[in-house]
């Protein structure tokens, strides 16, 4: 079990709820939020705790300041790594991306400005991705020697499709967010003063569906892209099971068929 939110000891990323909205914003602006190993650690915890906090329905992540969602790994701390601390290094933030990806709740990335390396992927870990008009993408690692290891060779192909994904892996090259909502990388590009108050409308929607039916959706969507078509659909299959055993279902289908609107216990 992890700690609760009021117990986090965090100095690299804010924590904050509002009503069943969780807001994660890494906060280091003067180096345009690079994620060193303390961030990782942090949002392990913080992360963890959202997932065991049943009041949280839904997670905003985004980054600190004007120009920044998150501009990659820390070169600086980096730098220093020998190979087997980049590993090590790489299996954290994988880790990371996998708790995020599999939360069990939607996890909103809206992104900010620069979601480069680390940052991009990141955001691809997330449920869905809001971009600002300013926001900036791209996998620029092999401009400094190095490869994507957060992730971004495994999910960038799986969004944008495989020549895609190789032409910004390869290149490095930097797109805007148009280009960004071109090839499907990000799901909408509002104005970024719409840009949190978007987010929050699309949780709040979520949030008023059946909390199993949200969750199982996540986990056949995201279990099923691992395997085959028939592993998928059998994943499918038993999670759709589960929710047929559910006071929700109970709920909602009474609630169609009265004509009323549900109210649903996630139970
Ligand atoms: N790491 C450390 N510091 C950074 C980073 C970063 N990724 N990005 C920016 N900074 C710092 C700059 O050094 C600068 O610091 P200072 O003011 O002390 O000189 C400050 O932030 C502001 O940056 P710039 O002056 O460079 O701002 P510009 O507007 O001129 O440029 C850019 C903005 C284009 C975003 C530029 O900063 C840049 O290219 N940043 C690096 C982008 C990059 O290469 N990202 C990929 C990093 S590798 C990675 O992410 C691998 C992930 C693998 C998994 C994780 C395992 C640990």
């Amino acid at each position: 079990m992890s700690s609760p939110a009021s117990a986090l000891k965090l100095e690299n990323v804010l924590y904050e709820k509002k009503g069943p909205i969780a807001y994660v914003t890494i906060n280091r602006p003067k180096v345009l939020n690079a994620l060193n190993q303390a961030v990782f650690s942090e949002l392990k915890e913080i992360f963890e705790s959202a997932r065991d906090d049943s009041s949280v329905r839904g997670v905003i992540l985004t980054g600190s300041g004007d120009k920044a969602f998150v501009a990659g790994a820390d070169i600086a701390e980096m730098s220093g790594f020998t190979a087997p601390q980049m590993v090590d290094a790489t299996r954290r933030s994988q880790g990371v991306t996998e708790l995020i990806e599999n939360l069990g709740k939607p996890v909103i990335a809206a992104v900010n400005g620069f979601a480069l390396g680390g940052g991009c992927e990141l955001a691809m870990a997330c449920t869905i991705r809001i971009a600002s008009e300013t926001a900036k993408f791209g996998q620029p690692e092999v401009k400094i020697g190095i490869m994507p290891g957060a992730g971004g060779t495994q999910r960038l192909p799986r969004l944008v499709g495989k020549g895609r994904a190789l032409q910004l892996i390869l290149s490095a090259e930097i797109i805007n967010a148009q280009e960004a909502y071109r090839i499907g990388l990000v799901n909408e590009v509002v104005p970024i003063a719409n840009l949190i108050s978007r987010a929050e409308a699309i949780l709040n929607q979520i949030n008023s569906n059946a909390p199993l039916g949200v969750k199982f959706s996540i986990d056949a969507v995201n279990k099923g892209l691992d395997g085959s078509v028939s592993e998928g659909l059998l994943i499918e299959a038993s999670l759709f099971g589960v929710c047929g055993g559910s006071e929700d279902k109970k709920e909602g289908t009474s609630a169609f068929l009265a004509k009323r609107a549900p109210k649903f216990q996630g139970q």
